[in-house]
């Protein structure tokens, strides 16, 4: 009888308790943003992940919390679009490769261009350090410091160290990230 007034509760819950959510991964190419959405909607790693051509859109619902996701291509040729989806996002998500330190200068510059543009003033930002499974990686300290991140102003900024391949902090990334969720009235 309890577990039927239960799910009787939830109904109802669910009716008038729902959220919605809009991110927008970035970050250069190759560091997984790809493969962490798999993991998010699959909850499983897909290992034949292809170069993202323009973008993709994932929506996921993980409780009362509907996301959509947008997944940009990394490559050079697609970062001039990156602001243009990441505009009135719930939150940034910005991918980065912990194991491929040569690439950390070239990380942080298109970060910066990137979120020092007027219409993303605010958002609030997550950083992945992703692959941490690999020898080698940096730590969330070591990006925080290597990518200025303390240098960031005016908006939230949070790091965590993940490993996509292996759903290493996966669970806390989308605590954050409903956090950031907006209530829907219906
Ligand atoms: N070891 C390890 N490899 C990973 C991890 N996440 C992704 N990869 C690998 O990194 C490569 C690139 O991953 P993608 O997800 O395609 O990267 P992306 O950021 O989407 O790349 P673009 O679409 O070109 O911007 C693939 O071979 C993945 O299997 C991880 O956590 N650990
Ligand atoms: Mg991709």
């Amino acid at each position: 009888m309890m577990k039927f007034i239960d799910s009787i509760l939830n109904f109802f819950k669910s009716l008038f308790w729902k959220q919605e959510m809009e991110l927008t991964l970035v970050g250069l190419q190759g560091s997984g943003k790809t493969t962490l959405v798999n993991v998010i909607s699959y909850g499983g790693f897909v290992e034949d992940t292809i170069p993202t051509i323009g973008f993709n859109m994932k929506k996921v619902t993980k409780g009362n919390v509907t996301i959509k996701l947008w997944d940009i291509g990394g490559q050079p040729r697609f970062r001039g679009m990156w602001e243009r989806y990441c505009r009135g996002v719930n939150a940034i998500v910005y991918v980065v490769d912990s194991a491929d330190r040569e690439k950390f200068e070239q990380s942080k510059t298109a970060l910066l261009e990137l979120i020092n543009k007027p219409p993303l003033a605010k958002i609030p930002l997550l950083v992945l350090a992703n692959k941490n499974d690999l020898a080698g990686s940096a730590s969330a300290d070591e990006i925080i410091q290597l990518l200025d991140l303390k240098s960031i102003q005016g908006r939230e900024v949070c790091c965590y160290s993940i490993s996509a391949k292996n759903s290493v902090n996966i669970d806390i990334t989308l605590d954050w990230l409903i956090k950031h969720s907006s209530s829907v009235n219906h």
